[in-house]
Formats: structure tokens, C-alpha cells, sequence
């Protein structure tokens, strides 16, 4: 047996995405696979080598600035929304913190799992603050934990567990009369949102917004990895450089050195090819399913713990890890949540109504 076989055995044994409900990532479109595939061989840790790449980032780069409504914004493709959360704190305590001996932020307590590792990388004392009964951040409990070490609050536009969004709108009041920086965890609903027919201020028309994590490989059908951090203005990345003595550049401000310019390549093809109008065509047609799903559940039972928002939605049951663990033997893979006790779906471009379909009449041979 050729070790190329031998490789598509193992391929085989991974589940495909037409039976994936707990994903924020998806099949990329064919574009960005014929565009990631021109671009194998690039290194942006390098741009002085591949710099019509570099060329290429700063046009997406603009784009993106665009959509989230700054043209100064400044910012690079990195590997995920883990590292832009870590470079938007990051770029924080170093403009604000220097001067600070025991920084903190205050982020809500529906954060992503990535704050986890920021608290421990950047030795930031991490805050966690109140939900209300719709599970968006409560402004007040934030303000309470708000003291003089204070460098950032986080706002979360589109939660990871239930696709909710923060009043982003008050946390930017906030930070303006404190004199403090706002992260916004767009990492998903970053190309969500923009797209629906009333979407929520989230992002630098918000004045208070200092970065937003936007993430073309969840929502925006690029290939892996594809994250994206956009900063206010240019300062923020002086924030981050360090010196390199040997690269066709003389600073370095992201987080890796070697990176790939696939992910730039495959975000700006689908972009491109799909515009705003494309873009807002898949996000409804990801919200059309997301409501079948609802009708669907509610048809069996189940309540839905927030209307949902976005592509996001997860039901109440005491049954949660059980009805995972069953659905997995099936080749199932659908998630739970923290709080309340509910399992969690994502419907992301390739979960069609025939998937839903399928699904749903799986599930009934469960319950
Ligand atoms: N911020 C938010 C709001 C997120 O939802 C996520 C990931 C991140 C940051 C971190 O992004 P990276 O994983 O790109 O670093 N949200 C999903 C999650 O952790 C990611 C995911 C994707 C999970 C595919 C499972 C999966 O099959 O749940």
C-alpha cells in the first residue's frame, strides 16, 4: 500500500461536515481552495520575499476596515481567533500598562476559552463580569469591576455557546469615560453580522472600539487558518513590534513568525467573489435554516434558551451530554453549553435543510 493511500485512510476516518452541527468552521468555497492552493509556498513571517502577498494583506486588510466601518484600520491574517484576542490585549498592556504593575481586564463571563490562555501568557488578571437574563454582559457589573489597573474591557459580538451580542454600544461610552481600551470578539459575528437586515453596532463606528477579532475562517468560507485582528489605527501595532535583525523588514508585530499567506488569499477570493450582496445571501440563508431548525425542536419539545440572534442556537435539556454522547455513536457531532443546561447547534453554510432533516429524524430514534 502506498503511503498516499495510507494518508486518505486516515482522511476517511475524520467525520465529514454534513454531519457536523457544532462547528464555527466550515467547508471553504471553491474560490479560496483555488486561491489557498496559488499560494502554498507563501510566507508572510517575510514580506520583503512574498511581498506582492504583503500587497495583497493590506488590500484585505482595507476591505475588512470597510466593512467595519474604520478606513484607517490597520491589522494582519493570523491564525485564528485565539491569536487576535491575544494581540488585541496584548496591544492594550503595552500602550496603557507599562506603568501598571498588576493590569487587569474585565471580560464577560461568556468569553471564549482564549481569555483563559491570555490571563496566563500576558500575566493579565482576567475579570469576569455578570450576564443578564439574555445572556449579553451586564454594563453594571462591569463597572463594578473596573478599578485603576484597568487597561481593557472585551465586548462579545456573536458568544461562542449561544451567538449572543454584548451592548457594545455602552461598553464604548464606558471606556471613553474611563480612558481604556475595547476589544470586541468579533470572531464570528464579525462577517455575521454586517450582513444582517438590522445588524447591531459593533464595531469602529463605535468610537470607544480600540480592536475587533474577525475571523474569515468561520463565517467568511476561507481555508485554515484564517483568523483576523483589526486594530483602531496603526498605533496598536507599534505597540507589538519587536526588532528583527535579519528579515527583509526591520519589525515584526504579530505573534508568529512564519505564517502562511493562504489564509489571506483564500479570505479575499471569497470576498471578492461573493461582495457584500453574496456575503449577505449566505448569512440569510444560514438564519432561514437556523429558523427550520427552532420549528424543528420546538416541533419535538425542546425551547430554545434566547431567540436566536445569529446562526447560533442551542435548546434546554437535562439530557445534554447524554443525547452527545448517543448522537456520536451515530457520527453525530453537536455540542453542549456551560449555562443553562443545553445542547448547542451551528448552523453554518454546510447545514442545508436535508442535513437539518437528517438530523432531526436521527434524533427522534434518540428521544
Ligand atoms: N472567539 C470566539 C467568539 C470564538 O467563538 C472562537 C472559537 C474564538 C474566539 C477562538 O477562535 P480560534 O479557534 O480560531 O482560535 N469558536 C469555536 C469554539 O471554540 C471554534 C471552533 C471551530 C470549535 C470549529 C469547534 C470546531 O469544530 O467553539
Amino acid at each position: 500500500m502506498g503511503f498516499m493511500q495510507e494518508l486518505l485512510e486516515y482522511r476517511a476516518k475524520d467525520i465529514p461536515y454534513s454531519r457536523v452541527l457544532s462547528s464555527m468552521c466550515t467547508i471553504p468555497h471553491p474560490v479560496a481552495v483555488e486561491a489557498h492552493n496559488h499560494f502554498i509556498e507563501t510566507n508572510l513571517g517575510d514580506p520583503g520575499i512574498f511581498r506582492g502577498t504583503k500587497e495583497l494583506e493590506c488590500e484585505l486588510m482595507s476591505m475588512l476596515g470597510k466593512l467595519l466601518n474604520n478606513e484607517n484600520a490597520a491589522g494582519y491574517i493570523c491564525s485564528g481567533g485565539t491569536e487576535a484576542n491575544i494581540q488585541g490585549i496584548r496591544a492594550a498592556r503595552n500602550l496603557k500598562a507599562r506603568k501598571i504593575k498588576n493590569p487587569n481586564i474585565v471580560i464577560p463571563k461568556s468569553a471564549h476559552f482564549s481569555f483563559e490562555k491570555i490571563g496566563d501568557i500576558l500575566g493579565v488578571e482576567i475579570r469576569r463580569a455578570e450576564l443578564d437574563e439574555e445572556y449579553r454582559v451586564d454594563v453594571a457589573s462591569v463597572d463594578g469591576l473596573i478599578d485603576d489597573n484597568t487597561i481593557a474591557l472585551v465586548g462579545i459580538a456573536g458568544t461562542t455557546e449561544l451567538g449572543q451580542i454584548d451592548p457594545i454600544d455602552e461598553l464604548s461610552k464606558l471606556v471613553i469615560e474611563r480612558s481604556i481600551e475595547l476589544h470586541v470578539d468579533a470572531a464570528f459575528g464579525g462577517l455575521v453580522i454586517p450582513f444582517m437586515d438590522n445588524p447591531y453596532p459593533f464595531d469602529f463606528k463605535l468610537d470607544g472600539v480600540s480592536s475587533i477579532t474577525i475571523d474569515p475562517h468561520k463565517m467568511g468560507m476561507a481555508t485554515i487558518p484564517s483568523g483576523g485582528i483589526l486594530f483602531k489605527d496603526e498605533r496598536y501595532l507599534r505597540a507589538l513590534e519587536v526588532e528583527t535583525p535579519y528579515l527583509t523588514v526591520k519589525a515584526q508585530y504579530t505573534l508568529t513568525g512564519t505564517r502562511p499567506g493562504t489564509g489571506v488569499a483564500s479570505a479575499y477570493a471569497v470576498l471578492k467573489t461573493l461582495g457584500f450582496e453574496g456575503m449577505k445571501k449566505i448569512v440569510e440563508e444560514c438564519l432561514k435554516n437556523t429558523k427550520i431548525m427552532v420549528e424543528e425542536m420546538e416541533a419535538l419539545g425542546f425551547e430554545a434558551v434566547i431567540e436566536p440572534i445569529m446562526n447560533v442556537v442551542c435548546f434546554k435539556t437535562d439530557k445534554a451530554e447524554e443525547f452527545k454522547e448517543e448522537l456520536y455513536k451515530m457520527d453525530w457531532v453537536i455540542s453542549t453549553i456551560r449555562e443553562p443546561k443545553a445542547i448547542r447547534f451551528v448552523i453554518m453554510p454546510h447545514v442545508s435543510e436535508e442535513v437539518i432533516k437528517n438530523f432531526i429524524s436521527d434524533f427522534r430514534k434518540i428521544i
